[in-house]
């Protein structure tokens, strides 16, 4: 605990706002595990003295991370390490929703909307969706959460026709999706590494630039017309995507 809030290397001077430079050593000795989750921080006046900075900035330094969830304050009994999040195991080869998803967890997850429209369409919605010039796209950006844990931001781009009026999807768009005949039956995803912005990784209440997946999904009908372009953006530290591998037709020949 010393050395996290020694006052060496807190330099006012080069190396960017002292409140900043305390988040990010509070932030490394969490992720280096010499901070662990439930552990207990010390009163904002003895960081203060430990660490020969204002109460001021360590307030604001404590705020910032508890913002972004690494830090958690009870009153009355002071500041600790965030609980770990529990991470989640999905199988990648079902096309399930987010609300499904949870439901099979025996959990319920939670959507908080960022926006509801119809837009003119972005060049990559355009060719992901086959739209013609002139039509417009309804897009559904929101936060999913599970237990009050953000998880993921989804965007979602649908061509008018599936869905001419966005904001009658209140809770799953899987189901709005059902009851008009338009769920999607096969999905092609595709899953990059990324880091987050600052903005998503706000949204999502981790710390900028932390490790985050990136995934496309593109859902069709069994006509072959495509019903809906979502990207997501997961959390690295919530999610494990889990596939399952079976032999080749060839190879199980050759095993038999
Ligand atoms: C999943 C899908 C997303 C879909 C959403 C619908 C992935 C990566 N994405 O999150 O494409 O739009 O479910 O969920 O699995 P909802 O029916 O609960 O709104």
């Amino acid at each position: 605990m010393e050395t996290i809030f020694s006052p060496d290397g807190l330099a006012s001077t080069g190396a960017g706002p002292l409140y900043l430079q305390l988040q990010r050593r509070i932030r490394e000795a969490v992720t280096l595990g010499r901070l662990k989750p439930h552990d207990s921080l010390p009163p904002e006046r003895e960081m203060a003295v430990m660490t020969g900075l204002s109460r001021v900035t360590v307030r604001k330094a404590v705020e910032g991370l508890v913002a972004q969830g690494t830090l958690v304050q009870r009153r009355g009994s002071g500041t600790f390490v965030a609980p770990p999040v529990e991470r989640m195991e999905q199988a990648l080869s079902l096309l399930t929703s987010f609300t499904e998803d949870m439901a099979r967890r025996g959990k319920t997850g939670q959507s908080h909307w960022l926006s509801r429209m119809l837009d003119a369409p972005a060049p990559e919605e355009i060719m992901a969706l086959g739209l013609g010039a002139g039509d417009r796209v309804a897009r559904l950006e929101r936060v999913r959460s599970c237990d009050g844990v953000p998880l993921a931001i989804e965007r979602a781009s649908l061509p008018t026709w599936v869905l001419p009026v966005p904001s009658v999807v209140t809770g799953s768009l899987y189901a709005v999706l059902q009851q008009g005949g338009y769920r999607p039956v096969r999905a092609v995803q595709r899953i990059t590494a990324a880091n987050l912005t600052d903005r998503d990784a706000q949204l999502l209440g981790v710390a900028a630039g932390t490790a985050g997946l990136k995934i496309e999904r593109i859902g069709y009908l069994a006509s072959g017309r495509v019903v809906e372009f979502t990207r997501s953006l997961y959390r690295g530290d919530a999610y494990d995507f889990a596939v399952e591998l079976k032999l080749s037709s060839d190879q199980e020949r050759g095993a038999a």
